[in-house]
């Protein structure tokens, strides 16, 4: 079952007579998707992906076709085109912006490219108080792509809520730091080791850039956030209170007078949990390793959550897929609001009708 609307409200816009923007605001403000996140009622559990566009979708494939990672991110028709197509495709309950974490660095002139394959890579990585000089403040301008992007998005998308984000200081810091990918983000703590006062200053900096990031996603018209801290799981619960947590918590604090939900997510976070509900989002995303009910005991704070099926799941029977959606919308019963969606991303070679049958299964599961 598809639930009304939930596919067919993007054109609510075009319709006005209809549609008054009154109507529509209202429409998003009641949508499963913010309902959950403010804790409330709702009539199915709210359903969207982490990298629900990309390459998982041919029609990506086939739109990316000989353009950069980046520019593409930088061009207002194709960023309103690759964030609806799983909208369209999959009638799920929330949009996430087509863009990336290192948007806003490059939008600041840090020398940084996306390799296909590869990820982030950053030609003159930062291990100095003078690099430091090239992180200014980001201004609405420095972006104006972001912004045209986020306002044609939100007419088309009409009820469905766009989600912003952005990458909270500790991920940011990684890739800055490391140069690229990393899986032991050695360098990384080394730096936050042996000269706190350079992490901090960095930090600092990255929060500020975070925050207005999402800031100018907010007043353009995006509904919630969600702050990215993919990497944190790999610090010590001690390490992330010390090193990481005030600057999460100051990215999150700077958007609070807006008003739209905070979402705060990262990998292998089960010992973190807590600390990162702490920090003061208004939903936590937990990966798939931890149980919705356990995880919302660790948060606590009446915090809504949002995950956890393990993205490999959806390469299992649909029977086994299905059964276990069901005990993840069960353990997520325990928490006063549940967003569902995998415990990561989507991975590239899922099956797009895979996707489309848990979607499905989502909203018609009785609650
Ligand atoms: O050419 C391509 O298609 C490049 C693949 C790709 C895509 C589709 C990258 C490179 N980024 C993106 C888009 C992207 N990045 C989105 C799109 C919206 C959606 O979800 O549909 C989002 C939310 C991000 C955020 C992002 N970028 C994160 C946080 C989310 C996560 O997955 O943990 C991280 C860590 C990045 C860095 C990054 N960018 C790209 C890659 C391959 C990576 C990860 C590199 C690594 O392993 O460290």
């Amino acid at each position: 079952m598809r639930i009304p609307g939930s596919a067919t409200r993007r054109n609510a816009w075009d319709d006005e007579q209809v549609s008054t923007s009154t109507e529509r605001h209202q429409g998003l403000q009641q949508s499963a998707f913010l309902r959950a996140a403010r804790g409330e009622a709702v009539p199915h559990t709210p359903v969207w992906f982490m990298r629900q566009a990309g390459r998982s979708l041919p029609e990506y494939r086939a739109l990316r076709e000989g353009i950069p990672m980046l520019e593409s991110c930088f061009r207002p028709d194709l960023v309103v085109e690759i964030t609806m197509q799983p909208v369209r495709r999959y009638g799920v309950d929330a949009a996430i912006f087509f863009s990336d974490i290192v948007v806003p660095l490059k939008a600041i002139g840090v020398d940084l490219d996306i390799v296909a394959g590869v990820g982030p890579v950053v030609a003159d990585p930062i291990r100095s108080h003078e690099q430091l000089a090239q992180l200014r403040d980001l201004e609405p301008d420095d972006v104006a792509p972001i912004v045209e992007s986020v306002q044609a998005l939100v007419g088309e998308l009409g009820a469905t809520p766009l989600i912003g984000f952005a990458g909270a200081p500790f991920t940011l810091a990684s890739y800055l730091i490391e140069g690229g990918p990393s899986k032991d983000h050695r360098k990384t703590k080394e730096l936050m080791y042996s000269n706190p006062d350079l992490w901090h200053a960095l930090l600092g900096r990255l929060a500020a850039i975070a925050g207005s990031f999402l800031r100018t996603q907010i007043e353009a018209g995006a509904s919630a956030v969600q702050l990215f801290d993919s990497w944190a799981g790999n610090l010590s619960l001690a390490d992330y209170d010390a090193y990481v947590k005030p600057h999460s918590a100051a990215v999150l604090a700077s958007v609070a007078d807006l008003g739209v939900p905070r979402i705060h997510f990262g990998v292998g976070t089960g010992e973190l949990l807590q600390s990162m509900g702490d920090a003061g989002a208004d939903v936590v995303g937990v990966d798939w390793r931890v149980p919705l009910d356990e995880a919302a005991k660790r948060i606590g704070g009446g915090r809504a959550v949002q995950g956890n099926l393990d993205s490999t799941a959806v390469f299992a029977p649909v029977e086994v897929m299905t059964a276990k959606a069901a005990e993840v919308i069960e353990a997520g019963r325990s928490a006063p609001g549940h967003i569902f969606n995998l415990g990561h991303g989507v991975l590239p070679a899922t099956d797009p009708d895979q996707l489309a049958r848990l979607v499905d299964f989502v909203h018609g599961y009785q609650l």
